[in-house]
């Protein structure tokens, strides 16, 4: 029983985001920190240093054009240098002053050809870099009713993931993410997992739905969605974080480690730890330092996992098929109450790394060394 949790739970891997490491905020402020990388290159190294003492975070998500360089072909071989991989390309429709009014969806098709001809320069660099996803969000919607045609936007969306599914390889796939609001506050264009999902459905199985955890309204059961899409053959990933009220981009399983045992319980249920879904983080750290907040968050989705693993399934299955409410809660709670950190300070030893990342980080010098290296040059932060 140990060796199968022990085994799934090495296989597990966690992506971090190359923006988690470059300076961010709120649009109140946005504060410096020490040490911060001044492009994608330093992004990596700091990337690696997360992979280096968890062990399982061992491919770096790309934001373009934040993460853009001469040469792909060969910042894809520094990150191998480092150990690390690049893993999901991020598309940025969002900060061009030509899609105030959407990218895709936009009303002037010369803005929505633009928007296209980015998307597809993301598969450039996939190729490139050996990159086997493409992660699709659009900011767009609309602000006010009757501002544009609800119903004409979703034709326009459609036309341009049909055309990006035309360019994707054999090996390559896109994950549509979904959110309920902001920066549109009246419509959203793909503002829910139902609206990703029946374009993905239509397109084909190079298409999946990508469920960011913040992604939702208040007491969204989240969980459920998980179980559905697994279901379907529609899960494509994860941008984990968490909210306390909107998008708030904090640590995963810090504000809710309760939703996130739940929802990778549906992800063990469902087959998802076999079926190619990517684990991704998408945070933010304002306030807090940003490796050891990439540290902390990895370490909050392998203690997730491993109750979610604990949870005994024959129980669980002998209580469901007998009505027993109260019985089939406890085997739940049972799993998700056992402290799993000794489990994980095991796993670590046995794969020669130390037992607490957080404090072989902090031991290992690199801050101290990156603050001091890092003088002068501008920190990467967003639109860098
Ligand atoms: C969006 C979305 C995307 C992320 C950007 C930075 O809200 O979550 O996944 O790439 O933010
Ligand atoms: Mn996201």
């Amino acid at each position: 029983m140990t060796t199968d949790i022990k085994a799934a739970l090495r296989a597990l891997h966690i992506e971090t985001p190359s923006w988690a490491y470059g300076n961010s905020g709120t649009r109140f402020k946005v504060f410096a920190q020490q040490g911060v990388p001044r492009d994608p290159y330093e992004k990596l190294a700091d990337a690696a240093q997360v992979h280096a003492h968890t062990g399982v975070a061992p491919t770096v998500a790309l934001h373009i054009p934040w993460d853009k360089v001469a040469d792909y072909g060969h910042l894809a071989a520094h990150a191998r240098e480092l150990g690390v991989g690049i893993g999901a390309i991020n598309s940025n429709v969002f900060q061009d002053d030509a899609y105030m009014l959407g990218s895709v969806t936009n009303p002037d098709p010369a803005v929505r050809r633009k928007a296209l001809a980015h998307l597809l320069e993301c598969v450039d660099i996939m190729d490139a870099t050996g990159s086997a996803t493409l992660k699709l969000w659009f900011s767009d919607g609309t602000n006010y009713p009757g501002q544009d045609d609800i119903r004409a936007r979703q034709d326009r969306l459609s036309e341009a993931l049909a055309a990006v599914y035309a360019r994707l390889g054999e090996d390559q796939r896109f994950l549509l993410e979904y959110k309920l609001f902001e920066p549109a506050f009246y419509t959203t264009d793909v503002p829910d997992w139902g609206t990703a999902y029946a374009h993905c459905l239509k397109l084909g199985p190079k298409a999946q739905v990508v469920v960011d955890t913040g992604h939702h309204a208040p007491g969204v059961n989240i969980e459920f969605i998980v179980a559905f899409l697994l279901r379907e053959g529609k899960l494509g990933g994860f941008d984990f974080n968490s909210r306390f009220y909107a998008d708030d981009d904090l640590m995963v399983g810090a504000a809710d480690p309760f939703q996130l045992f739940r929802i990778m319980y549906e992800v063990v249920r469902g087959g998802g730890l076999e079926a190619g879904v990517a684990f991704m983080l998408d945070q933010c750290h304002n306030i807090e330092p940003k490796i050891p907040g990439q540290i902390r968050s990895v370490m909050n989705v392998q203690e997730a996992t491993a109750k979610a693993l604990l949870v005994d399934r024959d129980a669980l299955a002998a209580a469901q098929t007998g009505g027993d409410v109260l019985g089939a809660n406890a085997v739940l709670m049972d799993a998700y109450n056992t402290d799993v950190r000794p489990l994980l300070a095991e796993l670590r030893e046995e794969t020669g790394l130390a037992p607490d990342p957080m404090a072989a980080y902090a031991k290992s010098g690199y801050f101290e060394k990156i603050a001091a290296e890092r003088v002068g040059g501008t920190q990467a932060g967003w639109g860098a």
